[in-house]
């Protein structure tokens, strides 16, 4: 088989140790096994690690990965996966960035690019067609990610940008990639990887036509794509609010996290929903390449230290940086926002962490001298900003924190461990799941830990019931998974016009035809995806050879606590219950009751490899 379009077909390797770059062919075969984007990168992964390997270390491998629709004139087409053993997690990580990179990196004729070693000192990597060079990063380092950005924006026009904050060369666990003043990718610290590397940037900019194969009939898709997305019904609200509509959403169905995930609604939600933000806030609007949903909402802060400074805004961001923190002051939320943006450190996992620390502090497992005298309490965005900067760098108690959630909660012993709220080391995403047995599952069972990339089963669950308990919606949950972490994580184009507009899928069967010439029905993009999870499922087993189920649990928090105020105070998970729903998704995945894949299973997938790498590290497989 020959790749004559969607793929470039073509793979940029550098080596930072040996200074020295190379270009390799894509194989055909694993492009249409894998597809692309997350597929790639596990495969890479996979075959290119020791088992053991220090995430932080040269021989880690730190991906930027497209897919066949990357970059083309399709809508909501710009995004990029960034990928690498995680640091936080000791798994397989990765992240999705809506970014000019994604698109410039196609049209410079690159599938993927692949990082290993370290650079001798801090750098920058510039990717300009066949033009590969590392440039010092002089005084870049130690600026912020927004800095970096203005900087390399003037000295390369129209170039894609990556770059990593302060965060990224500190080595924060959940340290993030950015781009662009405002999007942020690679949750389980891949910004750290990259600082681990010495990168404080990539630059990219190409002047290629991104190849497609039927070309015309792809325009003409894509032109109607647009006119759907725009005609939605969802649309004009859209425009309005993004995804911090969600907000509202989330109190009024009771999952939105509250006092570290204690409760599922929020007195003060007003104060940090969407119509506040849209009323009070909102300046601006911008988007992704190849968009017309942009939904990166600019707000304007309007007190406190950063005064008059512009910030984008999600709704992760504000539940995990505002309820989650008991705030309900808008400007508290964007400036806790903005300070992530500019440290380049995650924030979802640093209102975790600040969250669990308040939680901690107010039972006494962490003394005043600690936190050097912050008195963390709930709804203080300006305790909540000191202990960030401790957290950011690396002072004191705050060196602790920045290991992340779990490595804390591990610190202060086994009662902390109860309120830590992750899964595989992975801080969890913004919804509250005591009343929410398939959502807390989706969470549990998802690739990279706690995300709600692959996780997002709330409003599934919702129409059939939270209270059902059934193999029916176990099999949706796995349908769901297919499709957003499975095929979007793999064609790499963005997930929200099918999500949030309605978009139908079968656009996309269409889109592949056009862009690669090959025909991929659902019932072959779903087997791709399934191929992919069990292939990173096997990374993760490989790195822990005695994986047992307790590995997809939840924490105990939403088992053992009840809620205690709004509609469904008193809920709380079962276990029994939890139990039943997971051994229905092993069976439904062909794993067995610890949770690793069955032989049948991956031979099924074509993955004998990882039948012998995992039994080459000592794993029991069953038949
Ligand atoms: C994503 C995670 C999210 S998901 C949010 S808000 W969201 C947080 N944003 C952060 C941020 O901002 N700054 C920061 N310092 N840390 C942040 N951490 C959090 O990171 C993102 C959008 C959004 S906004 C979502 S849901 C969708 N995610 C997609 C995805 O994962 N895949 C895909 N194919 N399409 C997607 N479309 C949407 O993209 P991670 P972005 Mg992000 C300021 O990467 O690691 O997956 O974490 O990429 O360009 O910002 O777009 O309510
Ligand atoms: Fe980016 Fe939002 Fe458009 Fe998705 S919908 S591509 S996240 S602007």
């Amino acid at each position: 088989m020959r790749i004559s379009g969607g793929w470039t077909g073509r793979v940029l390797r550098v080596d930072l140790d040996r200074g020295k770059h190379s270009v390799q062919d894509l194989s055909p075969r694993v492009a249409v096994e894998l597809l692309g984007g997350r597929g790639f990168a596990a495969k890479i992964l996979w075959d290119e690690l020791e088992r053991g390997t220090d995430p932080l270390s040269p021989e880690n491998r730190l991906i930027f990965a497209t897919g066949p629709l990357t970059g083309l004139l399709l809508p909501s087409s710009g995004k990029l996966v960034v990928a690498a053993k995680s640091p936080l997690t000791g798994g397989y990580g990765d992240g999705n960035i809506g970014t000019k990179a994604a698109v410039q990196l196609k049209k410079a004729g690159y599938d993927l690019v692949v990082v290993q070693g370290r650079a001798p000192q801090p750098s920058v990597l510039v990717i300009e067609d066949e033009d590969v060079r590392l440039e010092g990063a002089g005084d870049l380092w130690g600026k912020s990610a927004e800095e970096v950005q203005d900087v390399l924006e003037e000295k390369y026009p129209g170039a894609g940008i990556l770059t990593i904050g302060p965060g990224g060369e500190r080595l924060i666990k959940f340290a993030v990639i950015t781009s662009e003043h405002g999007r942020a990718g690679g949750r389980p610290g891949i910004g750290a990887v990259m600082g681990s590397k010495n990168l404080k940037a990539v630059v990219i900019r190409g002047t290629k036509e991104i190849p497609a194969a039927r070309r015309d009939e792809l325009l003409e898709l894509g032109r109607q794509g647009y006119l759907a997305v725009r005609d939605a019904d969802a649309y004009a609200f859209w425009m309005r609010q993004g995804t911090m509509m969600t907000v509202e959403w989330c109190q009024k169905n009771g999952t939105l996290p509250t006092f570290n995930f204690r409760e599922g609604v929020f007195d003060g939600w007003e104060g940090i929903s969407g119509l506040t933000m849209e009323r009070e806030f909102k300046v601006a609007q911008k988007g992704c390449p190849n968009c017309n949903m942009v939904c990166g909402m600019v707000n304007e802060i309007k007190g406190g230290p950063y005064l008059g400074r512009r910030t984008e805004l999600d709704y992760e961001n504000a539940a995990m940086l505002g309820s989650n923190l008991g705030i309900d002051d808008m400007n508290w939320v964007l400036t806790l926002n903005l300070f992530a943006d500019e440290q380049g450190v995650d924030t979802i996992s640093m209102g975790s962490v600040l969250a669990f620390v308040t939680e901690a502090y107010e039972l006494g497992m962490i003394s005043d001298a600690k936190l050097e005298g912050i008195r963390p309490k709930w709804g203080d965005g300006e305790a909540m900003l000191r202990l960030a900067e401790m957290l950011a760098e690396r002072r004191g108690f705050g060196d602790a924190m920045a290991e992340g959630t779990a490595k804390l909660a591990k610190g202060l012993g086994p009662e902390a461990q109860k309120f830590a709220m992750h899964v595989k080391g992975l801080e969890i995403s913004a919804y509250d799941c005591h009343t929410l047995p398939g959502m807390a599952l989706a969470y549990g069972t998802s690739p990279i830990g706690a995300h709600h990339k692959d996780a997002w089963f709330i409003a599934w669950e919702l129409k059939m019931g939270r209270e059902v308990v059934s193999r029916e919606k176990v099999e949706s949950l796995i349908e769901m998974q297919r499709i957003r972490g499975g095929f979007f994580e793999a064609a790499v184009t963005c997930r929200l016009p099918w999500i949030e507009l309605g978009f139908d899928l079968e656009w996309y069967e269409k889109y592949l035809h056009a862009a690669t010439g090959l025909e991929f029905k659902w019932d072959d993009l779903k087997r791709i995806a399934d191929r992919i999870y069990n292939l990173v499922r096997g990374f993760w087993v490989r790195e822990n050879p005695s994986w047992d189920r307790r590995m997809d649990y939840p924490p105990d928090r939403w088992f053992e606590h009840p809620l205690t105020v709004g509609p469904y105070a008193g809920q709380k998970l079962d276990r029994g219950i939890y139990d039943r729903l997971l051994s229905y998704y092993y069976e439904v995945r062909g794993w067995d009751e610890r949770g690793i894949p069955k032989k049948s299973t991956l031979r099924d997938f074509g993955l004998d490899y990882v039948i012998e790498g995992l039994e080459a590290a000592g794993v029991r497989l069953s038949e």
